[in-house]
């Protein structure tokens, strides 16, 4: 008789963060054998957060498991082909290599690139730290400056640190405004919010008001009262004339607590009087009158937030567009408001929760005078920007960039200037990959290094639970054991950090491990503001280890108690620990988000800068912008489907199997144009690069707009997705030219980049 077993976990594809319900199997082959394997996944209806929801990637973590091309045993690149290795053989390999390149060129010869899977992985999310120090390297890169970074920036700026980005109160607010993003696609980001689709239903549903800024119809834009189709790249002047509105009309109405917390209210009512909306509006291509109501809308709501994502912040004005989103959510009363824009206040806690309340260091860039070689783009929460490791490799002569470390990143399709980047990791001496595939990036690696499959570990969302729009902890042990001889995820990491320190290739990662929660245990106990503060060192490992946990599991539990739910080691024993999670495999639901200021401030002033002088100066850059904004031709930007997940899950054959993708969205009007009709074939040219692919017309998209998913481009050599590669689809970063960037935080501009196109006849 075959026996069946549930498992609960946590999705760790997306951001949203739903929780499944995992059937595992045991056939009567299998009881002899001892071994399970996965049956049908669902949604998980008891999760305290998702309540059941997934969306259709969630159920494929079977496939994946299963993908007979994802990596299940190191590879060693041999005369250009690679060939499987036995685990020891890789790690010889490595030590030798990483060693002698280290000794020979020293630490910042060894670039590292951490991808967006990072953000999803509790292994890399508690032990990348050993392995960055280990490295002891300046040069990292990640996805974060082909993304949210901008975000991080301003909230940096004007709150004290790159987490407190605020979130919509979804499921409270009256009035929820949407700048480039599309939830009904990606689920949410920067803002943790299972079902996010049916939440905005539920406003609506709830007499609210929802209006969705983008320049395409998206799905999201179906669901909203209004959609103001923006020329891409605005959102900033868009924003700064509802300022300039809600000064003009007298419909600033700051909340008394907050306003007793304001730095620059001055500043903004001078700066914006150039942006009235008749003066942006070209450059929008939204009707003054139209901007004028949002601000009246607004203000008159009982609550309302603004929410900006991707298509804002992958701009060139990505900080600045950020930091209007929560001047508007100040100077409307929603700055910490319930209904409003909200901070989390995570049960790991963090740097909202830790150290002084009300008041820290501040934020800065460039620290340390830190800036790359080439361009001299200065640090930004320590990296640089991942449009510039092209250039530092190979523009640097002696003293650049002679390797690279991946950890679940592909570069090669997610940053700008995609072929430049390709040739420029032939030039490496030396390039290790963490990953699971051998991928457009991965193929140039000479040793990949597979970490196991999504379902063979633990996971906690560390990182995006800083982001929920409800105080949630959850918790999913490993759902498989993992196969013979494989390490964990951190224990790959970890080692790796060990032998860049010189630790040969016989070392213990659990070495690392031990260092650490030791490290972690007595910053704690001296930390005035821990619940364990004045504890004894030893008791408290002690007690950590009673149960013999190790690696993230024991991190995890030591971080859960010391954090503001925490349960102290016994100081407050209804509180977080790795126990009460193992007893609510569903979550644990601390509550709604309650408000957070002055406490979450970490600003050098402890006040709200809501005039930060970094972004002052960028006014004139931006008004600058107005003319050539208003007069920019043809201009590509991206877009995410719901079965993609950026470029690594196309070699799941139930989520790309239909119609191809990978196609360029275009209105008929700009096809008229160009003597283009639906289907046929086009050159797209940037400044950069160009390709080929084919147009599909439709209304849902702004004329002098077109756009191509990002994420495709399967067909290159030595690669092992034989699914992605029989759709391969076309690059689309072959376009995005890696100069143009927002200045602030060095994030690439991926939406609103100048493109010519031509039919390509016959
Ligand atoms: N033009 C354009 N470009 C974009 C974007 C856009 O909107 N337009 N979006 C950008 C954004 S938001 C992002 S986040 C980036 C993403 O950029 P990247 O993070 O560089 O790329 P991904 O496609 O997420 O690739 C993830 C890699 O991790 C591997 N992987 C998956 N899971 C795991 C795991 O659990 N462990 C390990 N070790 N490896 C794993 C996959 O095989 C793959 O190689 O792309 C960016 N690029
Ligand atoms: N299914 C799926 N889900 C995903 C991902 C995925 O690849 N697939 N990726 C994940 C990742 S890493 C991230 S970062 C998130 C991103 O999550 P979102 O930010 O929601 O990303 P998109 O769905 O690309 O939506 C961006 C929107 O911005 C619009 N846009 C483009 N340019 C502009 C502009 O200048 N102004 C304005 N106002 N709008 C503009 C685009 O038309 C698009 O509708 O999604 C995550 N979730
Ligand atoms: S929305 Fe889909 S991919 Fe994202 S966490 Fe939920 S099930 Fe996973
Ligand atoms: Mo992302």
């Amino acid at each position: 008789m075959s026996e069946t077993r549930l498992a609960f976990r946590t999705c760790p594809l997306c951001e949203a963060g739903c929780g499944l319900e995992i059937a595992v199997q045991t056939s009567p082959l299998q009881v002899i054998n001892k071994t399970e394997s996965i049956g049908r996944i669902r949604g998980d209806m008891d999760d305290v957060f998702s309540h059941g929801f997934i969306c259709p990637k969630g159920s494929t973590l079977k496939q994946l498991h299963e993908d007979p091309d994802r990596l299940r045993k190191p590879l060693i690149k041999r005369n250009g082909v690679h060939v499987e290795v036995e685990w020891d053989e890789a790690w010889a390999e490595v030590a030798g290599r990483l060693q002698d390149l280290i000794e020979r060129h020293g630490r910042d010869a060894v670039a590292v690139y951490l991808g967006n899977p990072n953000a999803h992985s509790l292994s890399a999310m508690l032990y990348n730290r050993t392995l960055l120090q280990g490295l002891g390297t300046h040069n990292r890169f990640s996805a974060s400056t082909v993304d949210q970074l901008p975000k991080q920036v301003a909230a940096g700026y004007m709150f004290g640190t790159g987490v407190h980005v605020a979130v919509p109160d979804l499921d409270r607010t009256d009035f929820l405004m949407i700048l480039g993003a599309n939830p009904y696609a990606s689920n949410g980001s920067v803002c943790t919010a299972p079902d996010f689709p049916g939440r905005i239903e539920a406003i609506r549903a709830r007499g609210g008001t929802v209006v969705v800024v983008d320049p395409r119809f998206t799905r999201t834009a179906q669901e909203a009262d209004t959609w103001l189709a923006i020329r891409p790249a605005s959102d900033a002047l868009f924003l700064m004339a509802v300022v300039n509105v809600l000064f003009a009309e007298n419909l600033v109405k700051i909340q008394d607590r907050i306003a007793v917390l304001l730095n620059g209210l001055e500043d903004i009512r001078r700066v914006c009087q150039r942006f009235t909306p008749e003066a942006v509006s070209d450059a929008t291509g939204l009707d003054a009158e139209v901007t004028r109501q949002v601000a009246r809308d607004m203000s008159a709501a009982s609550s309302a937030a603004v929410y900006g994502r991707i298509g804002t912040t992958t701009t060139e004005f990505g900080t600045t567009a950020s930091w209007l989103v929560d001047v508007v959510n100040t100077l409307t009363g929603n700055l910490d408001s319930v209904g409003g824009a909200m901070f989390a206040k995570p049960v790991l806690g963090g740097p909202t929760t830790r150290g002084t309340s009300g008041k820290g260091s501040g934020f800065r860039i460039g620290r340390g005078g830190g800036k790359t070689k080439v361009n001299g783009y200065p640090e930004v929460m320590g990296e640089y920007p991942a449009a510039a490791l092209a250039e530092e490799i190979t523009h640097t002569g002696e003293s650049g960039i002679k390797a690279l470390i991946t950890v679940a990143g592909n570069p090669v399709l997610s940053t700008p200037h995609s072929r430049q980047l390709s040739s420029a990791l032939e030039q490496l001496e030396l390039m290790i990959s963490v990953d699971i595939y051998l991928n457009e990036t991965t193929r140039h690696a000479d040793i990949i290094l597979p970490s196991p499959s999504q379902l063979q570990r633990d996971h906690y969302d560390v990182l995006l639970l800083q982001f929920a729009i409800r105080n949630v902890a959850n918790y999913s042990p490993a759902v498989l054991p993992l196969d013979d001889g494989q390490p964990d995820e951190w224990e790959i990491l970890a080692k790796l950090g060990l032998i860049a320190q010189g630790f040969g290739p016989d070392v213990d990662p659990a070495q690392a491990d031990d260092l650490a929660i030791d490290g972690l245990v007595r910053h704690s106990v001296g930390d005035p503001s821990s619940p364990i503060h004045g504890r004894d060192t030893d008791e408290i490992i002690e007690l950590l280890n009673k149960d013999g946990r190790f690696g993230p599991a024991r991190m995890l539990d030591m971080m859960l108690q010391t954090g503001p739910y925490g349960a102290g080691f016994g100081s407050n024993p209804d509180g977080a620990s790795i126990e009460m999670l193992l007893s609510h495999p569903h979550g644990v639901d601390f509550g709604a988000l309650e408000p957070r200021l002055p406490d979450a401030l970490r600003t050098r002033s402890g006040m709200i800068e809501l005039a930060p002088p970094e972004l002052l100066a960028d006014v004139d850059r931006l008004h600058a912008a107005i003319a050539e904004l208003s007069q920019r031709g043809l201009v590509l930007i991206g877009r995410r489907h719901l079965k993609s997940n950026n470029s690594w899950m196309h070699n799941i054959d139930v989520l790309t199997k239909g119609s191809m993708r990978c196609s360029l969205l275009m209105h008929p009007d700009d096809a008229a144009h160009l003597g283009l009709i639906d289907g046929a074939r086009a050159m797209v040219s940037s400044r950069v690069g160009s390709l080929e692919v084919d147009v599909e017309l439709t209304d849902d998209i702004r004329s002098g707009v077109v756009s191509l998913p990002h994420g495709w481009g399967h067909d290159h050599p030595g690669t092992k997705m034989n699914v992605a590669a029989a759709r391969a689809g076309v690059n689309s970063n072959i376009l995005s030219d890696h100069l143009a960037m927002d200045p602030l935080s060095g994030t690439s501009v991926l939406n609103g980049i100048p493109v010519t196109i031509a039919a390509i006849r016959g």
